[in-house]
């Protein structure tokens, strides 16, 4: 009997599907899951990769980057300040100085650099993965909820899948979806002056960089947040194109859960 020719689509069609659900089943259990690949999240979820960390991080876009790739009003360059600049160079990302204060990057080396720099780390990124909800175990923040984004957007019932993880980033952005669940979902009082989301002032750059940092911390048991969606919550301005607060935002949200986690 003859072997059966190698079928080269059976061979490719196969080699996806296998190596993508072997990543997916040995992620549905995290140390740290990760909303949103923006700055914040991507830093973050670099440095806790490689502190040995399991991280998986979920991207409802096609794309990770978040509002990294657009610049500003799409002009493709990016703003830091000189100590933000040193978080991109250990990414292997070029800067150029502007001033005595400021860099400039260009936008696409940075959302690929980060998105590169987090991948090496050793985190996974599940890109067009919504998560729509969270999970609470006894008062604590235990995982998340996800589906595909096109699933969400067509509006299909269709039940979700689930993912358990033992710190949980909220690094969604201006809107802050995670911490929303939380609080207006599953009704908890997060670390904020009124236990709830405060929601974020209109632009002051200096402040809002400034806020932006000192706002990011674990907001509830199992659950934390970066960024803009940390600014959002505690009612910090915005700062608009300038993007220095965001990866000390992410450095500093893993550092904090390093500890928690015993790291
Ligand atoms: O908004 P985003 O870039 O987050 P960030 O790290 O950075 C903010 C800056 O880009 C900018 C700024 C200048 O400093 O203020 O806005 O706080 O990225 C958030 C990512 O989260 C994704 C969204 O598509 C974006 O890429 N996202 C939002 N909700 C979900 C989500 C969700 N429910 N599931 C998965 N991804």
């Amino acid at each position: 009997m003859s072997e059966k020719p190698e079928v080269m689509e059976e061979t490719i069609s196969g080699a996806i599907v296998r190596r993508y659900f072997e990543k997916l089943e040995s992620y549905l259990a995290v140390d740290v899951a990760i909303v949103g690949a923006g700055p914040s999240g991507l830093v973050a979820a670099h440095d806790l990769a490689k502190a040995g960390l399991k991280v998986a991080v979920y991207e409802s876009k096609l794309a990770p980057g978040g509002g990294t790739w657009g610049g500003g009003m799409l002009f493709n360059e990016v703003t830091v300040q000189n100590d933000a600049a040193e978080i991109l160079h250990e990414f292997g990302i070029a800067t150029r100085p502007y001033d005595a204060n400021y860099h400039t990057v260009d936008s696409v080396e940075m959302a690929s650099g980060l998105i590169f720099g987090a991948r090496r780390a050793g985190a996974v990124i599940f890109n067009t993965v919504k998560v729509e909800d969270i999970v609470m175990h006894d008062g604590v923040v235990s995982g998340v909820v996800i589906n595909w984004n096109p699933v969400a957007r067509l509006e299909m019932h269709v039940d979700p899948i689930v993912v358990t993880s033992r710190a949980l980033i909220d690094g969604t952005g201006h809107p802050s979806e995670i911490i929303n669940k939380a609080v207006n979902k599953a009704g908890v009082k997060v670390d904020s002056p009124t236990g709830g989301i405060l929601g974020e002032k209109p632009m002051w750059m200096a402040d809002g960089e400034r806020t932006t940092v000192m706002n990011t911390k674990r907001l509830y048991p199992g659950l934390y947040a970066s960024g803009m969606a940390a600014n959002n919550v505690q009612g910090g301005f915005r700062m608009g194109p300038i993007f220095g607060g965001m990866l000390k935002s992410g450095r500093k949200i893993a550092e904090i859960v390093k500890a928690d986690l015993g790291k």
